[in-house]
C-alpha cells in the first residue's frame, strides 16, 4: 500500500445511469435478468496540484433482491447525501478517509463502494500506480471461472456450461433453487465428471433441507455458496457441521467483522469476495486479509459487472489468499460490446490478465458510454464536460 498521498480535493461527482443488453438472460433463485443495469460514479478531481478522474460502478441490481440495496434508493442515497458529504468535507488525505467520511450514513454499501473505488481510481491514476499493486496483488493473470444462470431445460444448461468449459474456464457454477438442484447437478456431473462444479442457492433454502444437502455432499462439489438465509450464520454452522463439501457465504458477509464471526463459528469454509457487497475494494482486502489469517480460501464474485466494476475485481483476484477460480469471466461472457476501450478477453488456458495501468486500469469508450446512458446528474459540484 502507499504510504505518501498527494491532498486530493474533489471538484465534481457525475452520476449515470447504464443499460447494457446481456448476451443472454441471467436467472437465478431470484428471477431473471435481461439487461445489465449500473450506476457509473464519476468524479473529477485535484490531486497534488494537477487534474484527475476515477470512475466505479455501483452493483446494485434493479430490484432488491440479492441485498436490501438496489438501483433507484442507491441513486438518491448518491445524489443526496454520500456525493455531497464527501465532495463538501474538503480535501481528503488518504483514501481511507472516504469511509471515514461516510461512515455516518449506515449501510448502503454499494453505493459508497463506487465511491470508494472513483476516488481511488483517481488518486492512483495520478500517482501512475495500479489499484492490483496498490492492494498487494502477487499475480498478474488470474484463473477464471463462469456462474451458469438457471436455463429452462436440463440439456439447455449442459450446452451452455459444455460451451463455457471448450473456452477454457476453470470451474463451473451452478445456480440451483427448490425443484432445480439435484437432477441438474446430476446430470451435469455426469456429462462433466472431471469439472470443478459449485452450486449457488442465493439463500434459497431452510435447514429443513439437510436431506438434498446430503444428497449434494456426494458430488464432489468444490463448494455450495449462499445455502441458507443471509442473516442465519448459525444455521449455516449447524449445516456445515453435517457436510465435508465446504459453504461459502457470499450474500451474508458484509464486512471483515462479519467475515471473522463467519468463520470463528464454523459457518463457512470459503468466502465469496466482492466489492460492493462489503463497501468498497480496501473493506474487500480486509475480508481478504482477516480469512488468510485463518487459513480460509477466498475467491473474488461477480454482478454482472461492466467493464469498469470488473477491473476492480480482477485487482481484488491478484491478491496472495485469492486460491480459487473466480466469478471474474470475460466481457463477452455477458455483452456484445463492453463499456471499455479493451474487452477483458479469455485465454485458452481459463486464465485473464490483472489490469496493470494506473487506477483500475481500463479506459472507459466515450461513445459506447453515450449510447448506454439511461440518465445522467451532477451529484457535487459544477460537472465537467466527460470526454
Ligand atoms: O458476474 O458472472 C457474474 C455473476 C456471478 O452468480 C453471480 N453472481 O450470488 O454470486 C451471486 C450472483 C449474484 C448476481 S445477482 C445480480
Ligand atoms: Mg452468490
Amino acid at each position: 500500500m502507499m504510504s505518501e498521498w498527494a491532498t486530493l480535493t474533489v471538484r465534481s461527482i457525475e452520476l449515470r445511469e447504464v443499460a447494457l443488453p446481456l448476451v443472454c438472460p441471467f436467472r437465478t433463485s431470484f428471477g431473471e435478468e435481461r439487461d445489465k443495469r449500473a450506476i457509473l460514479v464519476r468524479v473529477d478531481a485535484e490531486v497534488g496540484g494537477r487534474d484527475a478522474a476515477g470512475w466505479g460502478e455501483c452493483v446494485a441490481s434493479s430490484e432488491p433482491r440479492y441485498s436490501e440495496e438496489w438501483l433507484e434508493p442507491a441513486w438518491l442515497t448518491l445524489h443526496r447525501h454520500l456525493c455531497p458529504s464527501l465532495g463538501e468535507g474538503g480535501p481528503l488525505a488518504s483514501p481511507d478517509d472516504v469511509q471515514e467520511r461516510l461512515r455516518w450514513a449506515r449501510g448502503h454499501r454499494m453505493a459508497k463502494a463506487a465511491v470508494e473505488a472513483a476516488v481511488l481510481d483517481a488518486w492512483l491514476r495520478s500517482a501512475g500506480a495500479s489499484l492490483a499493486a496498490h492492494l498487494g496483488g502477487v499475480r498478474d493473470r488470474i484463473p477464471c471461472g463462469v456462474s451458469v444462470g438457471i436455463a429452462p431445460s436440463v440439456d439447455a444448461m449442459l450446452e451452455e456450461i459444455q460451451s463455457y468449459v471448450r473456452r477454457g474456464y476453470l470451474r463451473v457454477k451452478l445456480k440451483i433453487e427448490p425443484g432445480r438442484d439435484l437432477d441438474v447437478v446430476r446430470a451435469v456431473r455426469r456429462a462433466l465428471p472431471d469439472t470443478p462444479l459449485s452450486v449457488d442457492a442465493n439463500a434459497a433454502y431452510s435447514l429443513s433441507d439437510i436431506p438434498l444437502f446430503e444428497a449434494l455432499d456426494e458430488f464432489g462439489l468444490v463448494m455450495i455458496e449462499q445455502p441458507l438465509d443471509h442473516e442465519d450464520l448459525a444455521d449455516h454452522a449447524r449445516l456445515q457441521s453435517r457436510l465435508s463439501t465446504p459453504i461459502c457465504l457470499d450474500e451474508s458477509i458484509r464486512s471483515a467483522r462479519d467475515a471473522a464471526a463467519a468463520i470463528d463459528l464454523g459457518a463457512c469454509r470459503v468466502i465469496n469476495i466482492k466489492p460492493g457487497r462489503v463497501g468498497g475494494p480496501l473493506e474487500a482486502k480486509r475480508v481478504h486479509d482477516v480469512a488468510l489469517a485463518r487459513d480460509v480460501p477466498v475467491w473474488i464474485g461477480g454482478m454482472l459487472e461492466t467493464g469498469i466494476g470488473r477491473a476492480v475485481n480482477l485487482a481484488l483476484a491478484a491478491l496472495p489468499g485469492v486460491t480459487m477460480p473466480g466469478d471474474t469471466s470475460a466481457s463477452d461472457r455477458y455483452f456484445e460490446r463492453d463499456l471499455v476501450t479493451a474487452p477483458f478477453v479469455l485465454a485458452d488456458d481459463g486464465t485473464m490478465p490483472v489490469p496493470q495501468g494506473p487506477g483500475i486500469g481500463v479506459e472507459v469508450d466515450p461513445d459506447r458510454l453515450e449510447e448506454v446512458t439511461q440518465r445522467r446528474s451532477v451529484a457535487f459540484g459544477e460537472g465537467v464536460a466527460v470526454s
